[in-house]
């Protein structure tokens, strides 16, 4: 009798998964940069509902930075989620209902943007398509849209009851899966700042020109970000920083994609 038993050989295959100390000899080598040419940039759902007025000039700062830099451009979603948030938190629906509802309203801005960029050859590419399909797509032009949400859906973790896992973090998530070259998160003010200039303490709130991941998470009060980014930051494979830019004042856009610091820089965990 012939022993037919196929034995695989694989380094982890006798390892539990579970035992960082076993699996390092295998998994602790840094990942690959799948698009290390991609600059990412994400658009503020709240520079989005600004309508024309912030719309046109960074469409047009946009179309003129095509020849220089290949974008994947992310939108967030901005005041429509906000209202989707209070009706379905008021219904009681759990976070996971509630976080595609809100991600559609980031598709939504997408589709708006890419509509405006569609003379460039830009279009919006859906979720499937980003996860697996951007390099064909941006053979074919120089920048793409999409939604700047995480498709975690009904996956979304339990706990808060509004989905912790929003634009920010789901742009984060991705440029530093593909080793993208940047991130540039684009607002509707100059970056971040000690408390909401736009809020009730104003007057106290201080420009951050440089500052990490683990400071904001430290920080109390209102922030424009996601909490969630700072954890993800904290675990960066590939990405040392994101910066913070306005959108609302043209070049500022054009500049940071240069290296220029012009905004709020945050350090990820790879250079704390
Ligand atoms: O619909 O604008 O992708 O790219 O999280 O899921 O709620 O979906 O539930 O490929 O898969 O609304 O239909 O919608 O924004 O997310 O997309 O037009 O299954 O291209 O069908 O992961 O776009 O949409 O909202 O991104 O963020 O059909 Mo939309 Mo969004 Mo389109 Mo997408 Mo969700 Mo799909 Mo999805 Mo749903
Ligand atoms: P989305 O995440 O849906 O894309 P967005 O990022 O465009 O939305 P917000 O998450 O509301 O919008 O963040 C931008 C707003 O955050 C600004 O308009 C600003 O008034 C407010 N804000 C609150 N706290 C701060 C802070 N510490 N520094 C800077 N802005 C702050």
């Amino acid at each position: 009798m012939t022993n037919t038993i196929k034995h695989v050989l694989s380094p982890l295959a006798r390892q539990t998964l579970q035992d960082d100390e076993l699996t390092r000899p295998v998994a602790g080598r840094r990942p690959i940069r799948l698009l290390p040419w991609l600059q990412v940039v994400k658009i503020g759902g709240r520079v989005m509902d600004r309508g024309a007025a912030a719309i046109l000039p960074l469409v047009e700062e946009l179309r003129k930075l095509l020849p220089e830099h290949r974008l994947l451009i992310l939108t967030g979603a901005g005041i429509r989620a906000r209202h989707i948030f209070s009706v379905g938190l008021d219904l009681g629906l759990p976070v996971g209902s509630l976080a595609p509802l809100a991600a559609s309203e980031a598709g939504q801005n997408g589709h708006i943007l890419a509509a405006m960029l569609a003379p460039e050859d830009v279009s919006y590419v859906e979720h499937p398509t980003i996860a697996d399909r951007l390099p064909i797509h941006l053979a074919a032009a120089r920048a793409l849209v999409g939604s700047a949400y995480p498709p975690y859906h009904h996956h979304e973790f339990p706990g808060s009851r509004i989905p912790p896992h929003r634009a920010d973090t789901g742009a984060f998530l991705l440029a530093d899966a593909l080793g993208a070259a940047g991130l540039t998160i684009v607002e509707d003010v100059d970056g971040v700042y000690t408390a909401d200039p736009k809020g009730p303490d104003a007057g106290q709130a201080q420009f951050l020109a440089e500052t990490s991941a683990a400071d904001l998470a430290k920080l109390e009060g209102p922030l424009p970000l996601d909490r969630a980014l700072f954890e993800v930051m904290a675990t960066a494979r590939q990405l040392e920083r994101v910066q913070v830019v306005n959108g609302l004042v043209p070049g500022r856009l054009t500049a940071a994609l240069r290296g220029e610091h012009v905004g709020t820089i945050i350090r990820t965990g790879l250079s704390a």
